[in-house]
C-alpha cells in the first residue's frame, strides 16, 4: 500500500457520512490518505499523538471535520505546522427528526474564527469535497501529475455545466429538476448500501 499523503480525521463516526466526500475525490485522483476518528474533547491525548504521527509519517495536509463545538481542526493545528483544512459539519441535535439547532453555523464559526497566529483554512458547511480538492491543489505545487489531473477535472466540470445548460434549454426546468432528484436519491441509496456492506464485513 502507498504511504498516505493526507490525513483525514473526524470527531465522530457520525461525521463519516460527510467526510467520505473528501476521501472519494482523493481516491479519484489516486492520492493515498489515512482516515481516523479523533476527538479533541473525548480523546485529547490521542489528538496530540496524532499530530506527531502525521508529521513523522510525512503527511502533507490534514483535513479535519467536526460538528457542533468543532474544536478538532483548531486544536490539531495548534499541535502541528502542517496545513489544516477544516470541514464544518451540520450536526442533528435531534437525530430522529433530523433537526439542527444552528444549521452548521456553530461548527463553521468554531473552525473559521481562529485567533490570529493559528490559521485553519475552512470550507463551507458539509463541503468535504472542497477540502479534498483544496488538499489536491496544495499537493499540485509539488506534483505535475496532480496539476494535470486538476486541470482535466476543471475541464470536465466545464463540459458538464454546458451539457446541463443545454438540457435545461431543451427540456425545461421541471424535467431537469425531477431527474436531479432521482439521481440524488439513487446516490444516497447507493451510499447506504455501501455502508451496510462495510458494516456487515466489520461484524
Ligand atoms: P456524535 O454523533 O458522536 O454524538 O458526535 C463530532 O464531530 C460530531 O459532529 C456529534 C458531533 O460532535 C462532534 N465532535 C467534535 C469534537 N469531537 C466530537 N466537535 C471535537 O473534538 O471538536
Amino acid at each position: 500500500m502507498k504511504k498516505p499523503l493526507i490525513g483525514i480525521i473526524m470527531g465522530s463516526s457520525s461525521d463519516s457520512r460527510i467526510m467520505h466526500g473528501a476521501a472519494e475525490i482523493l481516491d479519484e485522483f489516486g492520492v493515498p490518505h489515512e482516515d481516523q476518528i479523533i476527538s479533541a474533547h473525548r480523546t485529547p491525548t490521542r489528538l496530540e499523538e496524532y499530530a506527531k504521527h502525521a508529521e513523522k509519517n510525512g503527511f502533507k495536509v490534514i483535513i479535519a471535520g467536526a460538528g457542533g463545538a468543532a474544536h478538532l481542526p483548531g486544536m490539531i493545528a495548534s499541535h502541528t505546522v502542517l496545513p489544516v483544512i477544516g470541514v464544518p459539519i451540520l450536526v442533528y441535535n435531534d437525530k430522529q427528526q433530523k433537526k439542527s439547532a444552528f444549521g452548521g453555523l456553530d461548527s463553521l464559526l468554531s473552525i473559521s474564527e481562529m485567533p490570529s497566529g493559528s490559521p485553519v483554512v475552512t470550507v463551507g458547511v458539509n463541503k468535504a469535497i472542497n477540502a479534498g480538492i483544496y488538499a489536491l491543489k496544495i499537493l499540485a505545487n509539488e506534483s505535475s501529475n496532480i496539476r494535470k489531473m486538476l486541470k482535466s477535472h476543471k475541464e470536465k466540470q466545464h463540459k458538464s455545466v454546458l451539457k446541463e445548460s443545454q438540457d435545461l434549454k431543451r427540456n425545461g426546468s421541471e424535467k431537469v429538476c425531477q431527474e436531479k432528484i432521482q439521481v440524488s436519491t439513487l446516490k444516497s441509496m447507493f451510499f447506504s448500501f455501501k455502508c451496510c456492506i462495510s458494516l456487515s464485513i466489520c461484524f
